[in-house]
């Protein structure tokens, strides 16, 4: 029975149905509880947390990044699966500190200054806490000392910057320098990305990880953390 509601969330996500009135990708779906009855359903039979999480949404959201490098799913499809892992995450976020799971790690994310797209970013978002990262969004138009304030703040491992004009890219380097001004360059990790934004770019700005996509921001933050594991 457990299984069954842990594939039915992981399948659910796959179609990327937040609710039983969502269509899904596959005819005949509408009506059929989808992954927010699912993650209810599963809550109230009192199964494990970890289990919902790793084996439901991670892996549903794995299989949705396989589908979009193989090209088989576009953005809209993605965005729908992002959806209903963030919905889901919300209904479960209360239930965590209760049962003592902790994130693997936290998170800062922020579009630049001058730089209002933030659909990647609230993407990247979603798939770092649909793997397990307390996310903190700053939103759009951020400035370095505001990122820079929240940083000592929060006091997360990363911080994902966001940048999608060629105009604007350069606000990262100028984030990087305010973090270093202030002291503490070396209490984050800071992770970039953006459609101007390449690994050549990340590395001369001194980023420490660059993602191409979504999934791409989640495996160099992984990365990061293996690295800080290895000592
Ligand atoms: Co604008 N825009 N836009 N725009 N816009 C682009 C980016 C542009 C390429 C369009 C074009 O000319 N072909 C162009 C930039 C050119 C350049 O700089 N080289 C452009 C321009 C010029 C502008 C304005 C200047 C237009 C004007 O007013 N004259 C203006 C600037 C406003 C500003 O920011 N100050 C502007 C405004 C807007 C809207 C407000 C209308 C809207 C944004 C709405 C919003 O975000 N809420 C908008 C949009 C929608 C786009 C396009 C069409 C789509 C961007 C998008 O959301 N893509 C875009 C053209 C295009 O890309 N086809 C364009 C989908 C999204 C899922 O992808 O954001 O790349 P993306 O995120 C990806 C990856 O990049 C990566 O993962 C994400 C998920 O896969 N990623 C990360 C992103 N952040 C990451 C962080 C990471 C890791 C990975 O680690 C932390």
């Amino acid at each position: 029975m457990t299984e069954d509601i842990i594939d039915l969330i992981k399948e659910n996500v796959i179609q990327g149905r937040v609710t039983q009135d969502d269509e899904g990708l596959e005819e005949g779906m509408a009506g059929k509880p989808g992954v927010t009855e699912l993650i209810g359903e599963a809550i109230e039979q009192g199964i494990g947390l970890s289990d919902i999480i790793k084996t439901g949404l991670t892996e549903g959201m794995e299989t949705v990044g396989q589908k979009f490098e193989a090209e088989e799913y576009y953005i809209p499809d993605m965005l729908a699966s992002a959806e209903a892992v963030g919905a889901a995450m919300e209904i479960l976020e209360p239930h965590l500190a209760e049962n003592g799971i902790e994130a693997k790690g936290k998170i800062i994310m922020a579009t630049v200054k001058g730089d209002l797209h933030d659909i990647g970013k609230n993407i990247v978002s979603i798939l770092l806490r649909g793997a397990g990262y307390a996310v903190k969004d700053l939103g759009n138009d951020i400035d370095p000392q505001t990122i820079v304030d929240a940083v000592k703040e929060e006091r997360p491992q990363y911080l994902g910057l966001s940048a999608l004009l060629t105009s604007t890219m350069m606000q990262m380097k100028d984030v990087i320098q305010a973090l270093t001004d202030s002291g503490i360059r070396d209490q984050v990790k800071v992770i970039v990305g953006g459609a101007p934004v390449s690994e050549e770019f990340a590395r001369s700005i001194g980023a420490d990880g660059y993602g191409a996509d979504g999934f791409d921001a989640v495996r160099a933050v992984e990365s990061l953390a293996s690295d800080k594991a290895k000592g």
